[in-house]
């Protein structure tokens, strides 16, 4: 069972334009995705040929978690996620959108980790690890037993949002499932994972992250297992109200004239200074982020969030 379908020889820009993607949507998402790796725009053509070069197996493996960030990445539009991506990578298990239910789906799965073209694993959510796992089943099996047998055998494993990458708000005082992030859960087994934050994370992160692996570019990581180029400078050092708070001019509310002028948010609670991530750079849906939309950042890409960004506003 494949969710993509391939379409014989087409060339991957062929599928694409098939999909209603135009070439100029394409390129531009390419060029974004080039510009956000800090690789600049002419990588926008490598970027290209890896998202319409070979499709990638993907395993996409729910646990403890909400679907934000499969939500983030479905909202994502021009080029809209489910053409270009479920037609540029072969997305073999995916809880959320695949058809197949029961037996079928678990057989998906089965095929999928056993392909002998290799595969991604991507996981959302945090892995619930008290009581032997018991808190959490999917198809009678633990979420912990599930990663323990599929990561080892990935190429790749990417933890997709803060709960997979830290446990997140499952992993909150008094945390009683034990939940931990996915690099935690499985360290002393020596499986690697590559963090991508955020509450939900960037859709353009994750792409890029998988851009990254597939030209063979090395994806240095901070000591948070972030990838650098995406997480290596903090909300506040590129946000647009920086110049006020650099002058000292904070909104002293949030339906304040100041705070609609664009005054510094932190007096209202803003967690930028300490939450390393590129929103204000990369906007989500090219579109906006939530300091340029009146919120404080509340620290969602961070390990802390929830028992160290609470409470998240200040009034
Ligand atoms: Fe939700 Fe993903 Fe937050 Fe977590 O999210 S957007 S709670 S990072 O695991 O679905
Ligand atoms: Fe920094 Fe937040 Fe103020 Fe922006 S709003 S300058 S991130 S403290
Ligand atoms: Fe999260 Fe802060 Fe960005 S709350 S989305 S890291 S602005």
């Amino acid at each position: 069972m494949r969710i993509a379908v391939g379409l014989g020889k087409q060339s991957g820009e062929e599928r694409l334009e098939r999909q209603g993607v135009s070439r100029r949507d394409f390129m531009k998402f390419c060029t974004a995705v080039a510009v956000t790796m800090g690789m600049g725009p002419a990588f926008a053509d490598d970027v290209a040929a890896a998202l319409t070069g070979r499709r990638p197996n993907v395993v996409y493996l729910h646990t403890a978690e909400c679907t934000g960030c499969s939500e983030a990445l479905l909202r994502m539009y021009k080029p809209y996620i489910d053409s270009l991506i479920l037609d540029t990578i072969s997305l073999d298990y995916q809880e959320t959108i695949m058809a197949a239910a029961g037996h079928a789906a678990e057989e998906a799965l089965e095929e999928a980790v056993n392909s002998p073209q290799g595969f991604i694993c991507m996981v959302e959510g945090a892995i619930p690890t008290g009581m032997d796992g018991k808190y959490g089943y999917v198809g009678g099996k633990t979420m912990y037993d599930i990663c323990k047998d599929i990561l080892p055998k990935s190429k790749l494993n990417l933890a997709i949002g803060t709960c997979a990458c830290y446990g997140g708000i499952q992993a909150a005082k008094p945390n009683p499932t034990e939940a931990v992030g996915v690099g935690e859960a499985y360290a002393d087994m020596g499986v690697k994972v590559i963090n991508i934050a955020g509450c939900p994370p960037n859709p353009i992160n994750m792409v890029g992250t998988i851009v990254a692996y597939l030209n063979g570019i090395d994806i240095k990581l901070d000591e948070l297992g972030r990838p650098l180029m995406f997480y290596g400078q903090t909300v506040h050092d590129r946000c647009e109200r920086r110049k006020h708070f650099d002058a000292g001019e904070f909104a002293p509310s949030f339906n304040s004239e100041e705070a609609r002028k664009g005054w510094c948010l932190y007096d209202l609670g803003c967690k930028g200074p300490q939450t390393y991530n590129n929103c204000p750079a990369v906007l989500f849906n090219q579109t906006n982020w939530p300091v340029g939309a009146g919120s404080p950042c509340i620290g969602c890409s961070e390990p802390g969030f929830w028992d160290d960004m609470t409470p998240f506003y200040k009034n």
